[in-house]
């Protein structure tokens, strides 16, 4: 494997993966490729003694780097970019090797890293604030961002790359310090993301504090929640996790950015044009083998369309590549792991049990690795399987008559993070984007549910949790806010027109 000798990762992996070389782990996970589940590489698991001096090193950064101008920092954060571009294409197969999706995505998604760096570097020169007119003569008033501090960054296997850079980029012009914790599936990749930003915090004169890594599961993430020294923590991954996220950071009065599940829909109007309709959804259902936080799960069809829309997706899934995602025919690549396999298993049979029914694939290929069919379901909306977010490719198929009924089925779940509606017919269209519409973070027309831009703000309603990563100003949930009153007369009037004599 050429990728993993180009990326300085290949074999056996001693020693934590914070960069610091002499601090050894005693214990170790090992990274498994779901294309044969064949074992890649062990990386050192951070014990608790590593973790506390990853926090003080981090901490020491963190007076260098907040010193540093904004865009001076933006320019490490164009030179990380740069890096990246560099290794592109390592980085690519190395996310489709170690987490399964198709090596068009792989790239894709280190494109999208790549992209937020440049969106950041920009970012460094607009941190504004607003200036504000004082009700007092002789007063000036503004406002101000300062940097948190240390920002943790729980990441998940489905983007093992992206995630932390949405947040850590922005997170660096704004002047924060980084621990991130990537996921236990696919620490790899977080090991060679480390190793490119080292290099260049090494070619800068710059502590590698500025950026740190955590390896390890549940405990290490545990360690991070609740942990005073860090302000902000923002985590991705299952709606189970983030509640206990939530939970703790709040019990210490911390932040969080949530970014959970989704269990997102497209509404195919009898005004849709139905070839782009499906080839969105298609690529929404499957892409990733459905384990995007904006899969498409549910598909709401106009009953005068749902006959021809069910038959042309039946016909497509029949014709899916499935295989090694490496090889650039395959469409959809393996699940990550057997737990997600079963997990997929235990759906199907609650949909039939429920009285629905799975009226295409789903069954496990007979194969190595973890490769299954994309299944197709005919079911209703309130099952309470249908109500969950099962993190594998299967399509709900649901009919709707009139939009009214469309827009309640569609915002009828407890998750709110991606929506789609296809219709060519302008009333309906800004009526699923209006305040009675979809009540999702994310709703668009005529595009599907899956791959959004860096530059729009990332996140959802809802027990999708509510925060905001990316583009638009999401950078200001990693600053603090100080308003500033100067008032550069020679008496002092209060506020309020108070009146206070000494
Ligand atoms: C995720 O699945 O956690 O919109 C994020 C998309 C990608 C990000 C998905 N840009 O599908």
């Amino acid at each position: 494997m050429e990728f993993l000798k180009t990326l300085g990762i290949e074999g056996i992996n001693p020693g934590t993966s914070t960069g610091r070389k002499h601090m050894e782990s005693k214990e170790t996970i090992s990274s498994y490729t779901p294309t044969d589940g064949e074992r890649i590489a062990t990386v050192g698991v951070t014990s608790r003694e590593q973790y506390d001096h990853v926090v003080e090193e981090a901490h020491k950064a963190f007076e260098v780097w907040k010193n540093m101008p904004a865009p001076q920092r933006g320019e490490i954060v164009r030179q990380i970019g740069q890096k990246l571009r560099e290794y592109k294409e390592p980085l690519g197969k190395l996310v489709t090797y170690e987490m399964g999706k198709i090596y068009q995505e792989g790239l894709g998604e280190v494109q999208e890293m790549i992209d937020i760096c440049d969106f950041a570097v920009g970012q460094s020169r607009m941190l504004y604030g607003k200036t504000m007119h004082s009700e007092r003569p002789e007063h000036r008033m503004y406002e101000q961002w300062h940097p948190l501090g240390i920002v943790g960054i729980i990441s998940a296997f489905n983007f093992p790359v992206a995630v932390w850079s949405w947040n850590a980029m922005i997170a660096a012009v704004c002047g924060n310090v980084m621990i991130w914790k990537g996921s236990e599936k696919t620490p790899l990749c977080a090991v060679a993301i480390q190793k490119i930003v080292a290099k260049v915090l090494k070619e800068n004169d710059l502590p590698e504090g500025i950026f740190n890594l955590v390896t390890g599961d549940r405990q290490v993430g545990e360690w991070m929640t609740e942990d005073e020294r860090i302000p902000l923590i923002s985590a991705t991954g299952s709606i189970r996790m983030g509640k206990e996220v939530g939970k703790t950071v709040a019990s210490r009065l911390g932040k969080t950015i949530l970014e959970l599940g989704g269990n997102n829909a497209i509404i195919i109007s009898e005004n849709a044009d139905l070839e782009m309709a499906i080839r969105a959804t298609v690529f929404g259902a499957v892409g990733t083998c459905g384990q995007r936080c904006t899969s498409t799960r549910r598909l709401i069809i106009h009953e005068s369309v749902y006959d021809q829309v069910k038959e042309r997706l039946m016909s497509i899934y029949k014709n899916i590549t499935i295989g090694d995602p490496l090889d650039e025919n395959t469409l959809v690549g393996p699940m990550i792991d057997q737990d997600a396999i079963d997990l997929m298993q235990k759906a199907l049979k609650e949909i039939e049990r429920e009285g629905g029914k799975v009226i295409y694939g789903g069954e496990p290929l007979d194969e190595d690795g973890f490769y299954v069919r994309p299944a197709l379901a005919e079911v209703q909306n309130h099952y309470n399987i249908v109500q969950e977010e099962t993190f594998a490719p299967i399509l709900y198929l649901m009919k709707y008559k009139t939009t009214e009924e469309a827009i309640e089925m569609h915002n009828g779940v407890k998750q709110g993070l991606s929506s789609a509606m296809f219709t060519l017919n302008m009333r309906e269209a800004e009526r699923f984007l209006s305040v009675g519409g979809s009540d999702c973070g994310i709703a668009n027309i005529n595009i599907g549910t899956s791959g959004a831009e860096i530059g729009g703000a990332f996140g959802g309603e809802k027990e999708t949790g509510g925060g905001r990563e990316s583009g638009s100003d999401s950078w200001k949930a990693y600053m603090r806010r100080q308003t500033n009153t100067m008032n550069w007369g020679d008496s002092l009037p209060l506020a309020q027109g108070i009146d206070f004599d000494v």
